[in-house]
């Protein structure tokens, strides 16, 4: 358990490369015996709190790419403490190159066996923050291989503004395809060990394949920001959801420091 929070010295590289890339995967950040000790629990949570009953083939494609159950560490124990570990928070902040983070929120994403593409997309498109230091721990809980659809993400596509504007849907995957494919982005796509988490920046765009096995492909997913990340005025419906969801009672201005994030 001291895994989740004991330090892992990172390579010195690895902080320019994140900021090449915009993502960086790393391997064994925790062992078997950790992620054992919260698939189940955490699968258990995602169950008892996912309100999606209508069978895949009669959902829409955002709908169908997962299960998507936010902020489990507030109904939770198991999955708070693991939200709460300090390995992958201390990984955040050394790859954004800042001091602290805090923690805008968490989310269980499971693709069921039959499950959907996930379309290409960047997350920033969903928050109202008036700054780009924010990224995501993607923690898979079984080994990914291909067939699973593990998260994909274009190289160097942080940089790129085009399609900032699309959420996730049809739509989104099939422009964003063609921009990538434009701008010479290069796609890697790879499966992940167990233990292997990745980290992407909000404004790098991502995407992963259908789950073609008959297991779900669990996955626990932590968003921080730079301590000191300000609301920014809301300017979609999605924005308004997120403040309404995450960052309650903070006024556009306001650094985001709510009781639903903690520094971590
Ligand atoms: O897990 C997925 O399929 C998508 C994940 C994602 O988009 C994210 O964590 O930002």
């Amino acid at each position: 358990m001291n895994e989740l929070d004991e330090p892992l010295s990172l390579d010195p590289e690895c902080r320019a490369r994140y900021e090449r890339d915009g993502f960086m995967k790393l391997k064994l950040v925790f062992s078997a015996e950790t992620i054992a000790q919260f698939r189940d629990p955490i699968s258990s949570e995602v169950v008892r709190r996912n309100s999606v009953t209508a069978p895949l083939e009669e959902r829409d494609t955002y709908h169908k790419a997962f299960l998507q159950i936010t902020n489990l560490w507030r109904t939770h124990d198991t999955a708070r403490r693991f939200v709460f570990g300090k390995r992958l928070a201390m990984i955040a902040a050394q790859l954004l190159g800042v001091p602290r983070v805090r923690l805008y929120h968490d989310q269980a994403l499971y693709k069921e066996p039959g499950g959907g593409i996930t379309p290409w997309h960047a997350d920033q498109f969903y928050w109202p923050l008036d700054s780009d230091k924010t990224i995501t721990a993607w923690v898979p809980l079984q080994p990914t291989p291909l067939e699973m659809g593990p998260l994909a993400f274009a190289a160097g596509s942080h940089r790129m503004t085009i399609g900032r504007d699309l959420e996730i849907s049809d739509e989104s995957e099939r422009s964003l395809k063609e921009a990538l494919a434009a701008g010479r982005f290069s796609e890697v796509n790879e499966a992940f060990e167990l233990g292997a988490v990745s980290f992407h920046s909000g404004w790098t765009f991502h995407h992963a394949g259908a789950n073609c096995s008959d297991r779900p492909r669990a996955v626990m997913t932590i968003i921080y920001m730079a301590d000191g990340v300000r609301l920014a005025e809301p300017s979609r419906k999605q924005h308004f959801a997120d403040w309404e969801a995450f960052m309650p009672g903070v006024q556009p201005g306001d650094v985001v420091d709510s009781p639903l994030n903690p520094v971590l």
